[in-house]
């Protein structure tokens, strides 16, 4: 394609200037066509007397996106980027990158093989190529230490985290503060270039300032990283491409970071990390409505409930800037939970993620009142309150007959059916689920639960109402658990099941903490209340009467007065104000006495019967609910789980896991255990008719679409 048919690379001659425009709607990915239009366009500036500086920037609202992520799997990558940022820096007239908004990864990479760079001080830069499982593989592990130092570089490249332009020393020739300013002042900038002889600054030319990498600096950074890199694959390469700088010349560099870019690319947690970005955008691309829809205006939020709960999803609100009233039927409760509040925000302020106006303002936001008619004039209300359905019905009730025409009657429940609670209420239409997941301020997942006559506006305003208190929301239908906590339960019943079998819980929770989750399923358990689980399956009878016996030790337990973290023991034991479980043998004694109670044979569980067993039965449930139409699509389950559970988003979410090993291993995996477990396998591994059909066809989930 020549320039003068790109669409996505224009160029404008001023004078002794040329000046490249990038167009690829909607983030300038430096797709096939971009690499192209810039070679064409910087061939024909090079080739044209008149022009003394070329300049590229970006009609867009950002300078660029960087790579064009959907384009990895295509493997077309000629020409290649480097061959694009090459022909920049080995120019024989000034290239000057004047970023107008964000450069993100071979975006900044552009900039960064250009001789002088422009940017406005606020503007965001990064190279997030981590987050995709890669590394800057356009020259930027070699480029930005020569530019900004070792240390800022190996941080901004193994965080992936943006900085802003003002920030990044040593980068830009040129800072305007005003945005507004930009293009006038890189004017003044290139005909002041022209005006000195139009000087030639390239990257490759600086040496490495030595000094910006003290010996200590790379094993003390892989400390440093040690927790949160954990089970990762790409962090330790960037880490290698940036000692590459340090140690070889800029050639040998770019060679050695060429060579870990496609160890990187060709390992499974690219795939699935590259799966888990698009998987995130996916979530929101809902088909309840469409742009016609209209959306209600959320001006003021009402909570039910000041406790854990209710206290973490008002902040959100505040955070967002939205006032909230939070109703509690007494004056004590309320003060209590917004005295909670304050110290969260004081603990934040503590740590200077949040400044005293800030706090004060949010704080602000937060009002209080003790009777349901302080919930009168809200546009969305939200209740946390106990999770049974008698106690939610009561407040739909009430909201029922308080709340204005029009405003939103949300429910957070965990578990219950939206269905019925809309039932109670004359407004069906504005009732919905907004599952906030605990800590509320900080989980971004939000699973939002359209009940069968949740409107289409209502769904779209909450979708979109997602997105203005930062969380991610997945669109989700109605059943027991919705899909994350639906999911949960047959791998913490595996989990009990196994112990009751004679496993170690330690064992089990090591097996699963390995393959990558933040704590295992006995530990989540401890952590979060066996009484939880308890009362859950005390309201589920009928379905576990399947085969209860997986449960025997948890209920005895819970009965025992063994609750968890919060009383000090529960499958561990532990001391005062210590997180920390400490293995208990009376457990496993109790385990051994209800087995022998039931004719449980003892059973020998090796890791990969352990993973399997948790993780499979995960994942057929959510075969199950793929089938049902509960979830759209399959990458919705994997961000539920990556945001919702910890699932390590290395493996790209529970289902992108079993497309990876292979949906008939899984299968196999499935009738092996249901025929190897006797009665229970039969109760609890039938393999879901999805994952059957799946695999017998050699298909993906990710094929699926219902
Ligand atoms: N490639 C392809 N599609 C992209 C894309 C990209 N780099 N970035 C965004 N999109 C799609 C996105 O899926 C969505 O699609 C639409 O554009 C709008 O995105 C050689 C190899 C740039 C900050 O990791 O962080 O460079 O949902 O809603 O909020 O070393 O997009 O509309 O169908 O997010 O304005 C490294 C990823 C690539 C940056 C803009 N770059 N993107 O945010 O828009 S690898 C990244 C972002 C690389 C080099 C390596 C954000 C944004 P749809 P959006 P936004």
């Amino acid at each position: 394609m020549s320039a003068e048919q790109s669409t996505v690379v224009v160029s404008q001659n001023q004078g002794e200037t040329a000046l490249i425009m990038m167009q690829n709607a909607p983030v300038n990915a430096l797709s096939k066509a971009v690499r192209v239009g810039l070679i064409a366009e910087i061939e024909a500036a090079l080739n044209n007397a008149n022009v003394k500086v070329i300049v590229i920037s970006s009609q867009l609202g950002l300078f660029s996106g960087g790579a064009d992520i959907s384009e990895f799997s295509s493997g077309n990558l000629q020409p290649n980027l480097p061959e694009v940022l090459d022909l920049i820096e080995n120019a024989n007239k000034p290239v000057v990158a004047v970023l107008n908004g964000p450069a993100f990864g071979g975006g900044l990479e552009l900039a960064l093989a250009c001789h002088y760079r422009i940017s406005f001080a606020d503007n965001k830069v990064g190279l997030p190529e981590v987050n995709l499982g890669i590394l800057p593989g356009a020259g930027g592990t070699q480029r930005l230490p020569r530019l900004t130092g070792v240390a800022q570089a190996l941080d901004m490249i193994v965080s992936g985290k943006p900085v802003k332009a003002a920030a990044l020393n040593g980068v830009f020739d040129l800072i305007v503060d005003d945005p507004a300013k930009l293009m006038s002042e890189s004017q003044a900038f290139v005909a002041q270039l022209i005006n000195d002889g139009c000087e030639i600054k390239r990257v490759k030319d600086i040496e490495i300032d030595t000094e910006t990498a003290p010996s200590e600096l790379f094993s003390q950074y892989r400390q440093g990283i040690a927790k949160q890199a954990r089970g990762f694959f790409s962090p330790e390469r960037c880490i290698q491409a940036v000692e590459a700088a340090v140690t070889l010349p800029l050639k040998d560099g770019l060679q050695k970071e060429a060579e870990l870019f496609m160890e990187c690319m060709r390992s499974p947690q690219a795939r699935a990390q590259q799966h888990f970005f698009f998987a995130e955008k996916a979530a929101g691309h809902v088909s309840d409505y469409d742009k016609s829809t209209p959306v209600r205006d959320i001006k003021s939020v009402g909570i039910i409930g000041a406790g854990t709960m209710g206290g973490g999803i008002a902040m959100n609100f505040a955070n967002a800037g939205i006032p909230v009233v939070m109703l509690e039927l007494k004056a004590e409760a309320l003060e209590k939970g917004l005295g909670v509040i304050r110290r969260n925000y004081e603990n934040s302020a503590k740590k200077g993620k949040l400044s005293q106006q800030d706090l004060e303002d949010r704080m602000a936001l937060l009002h209080g009142t003790t009777e349901y008619s302080g919930l009168a004039d809200v546009d969305l209300v939200i209740e946390a309150v106990f999770e049974k359905m008698d106690v939610k019905k009561q407040v739909f009730t009430q909201l029922d007959a308080i709340c204005k025409k029009g405003a939103i009657l949300a429910s957070n429940t965990s578990t219950l059916d939206i269905n019925e609670i809309a039932d109670c209420t004359s407004r069906p239409e504005d009732v919905i689920g907004l599952h906030f997941f605990s800590p509320a301020n900080v989980m971004k997942l939000l699973e939002v639960v359209k009940g069968e006559k949740t409107s289409a506006d209502v769904i779209k305003t909450s979708m979109q109402l997602a997105k203005k208190i930062r969380k991610v929301a997945v669109l989700v239908g109605v059943c027991f658990g919705f899909v994350g906590n639906r999911m949960i339960e047959p791998y913490g019943r595996e989990a009990n099941r196994m112990m009751l079998e004679g496993a170690d819980p330690e064992h089990v929770d090591r097996v699963i903490y390995d393959f990558g989750l933040p704590m295992g399923p006995f530990t989540m358990g401890d952590m979060a209340g066996l009484d939880i689980g308890y009362f859950v399956r005390q309201s589920r009878k009928e379905h576990i009467a399947h085969d209860p016996s997986y449960a025997v030790v948890a209920d005895r337990l819970v009965k025992d007065g063994r609750a968890g973290l919060k009383v000090g023991k529960g499958v561990y034991l532990y001391e005062a104000g210590n997180r920390k479980p400490i293995p208990d043998p009376t457990v496993a004694q109790i385990a051994k006495e209800e087995a022998e109670k039931l004719g449980v044979k003892p059973r020998k569980h090796s890791d990969e019967e352990i993973l399997e067993r948790c993780i499979f039965t995960l994942i057929n449930e959510g075969a199950h609910i793929l089938e049902e139409g509960i979830a759209a699509k399959s990458s919705d389950i994997d961000v539920i789980y990556v945001y919702g559970y910890g699932f390590p988003v290395f493996r790209g979410g529970p289902m992108q896991y079993a497309d990876e090993v292979g949906l008939d291993k899984v299968y196999a995996a499935m009738c092996k255990y249901r025929d190897e477990l006797g009665e229970y396998g039969k109760a609890w591994f039938e393999p879901a008719p999805l994952l059957k059909r799946l695999a017998e066809q050699g298909k993906r989930f990710a094929d699926f679409a219902k």
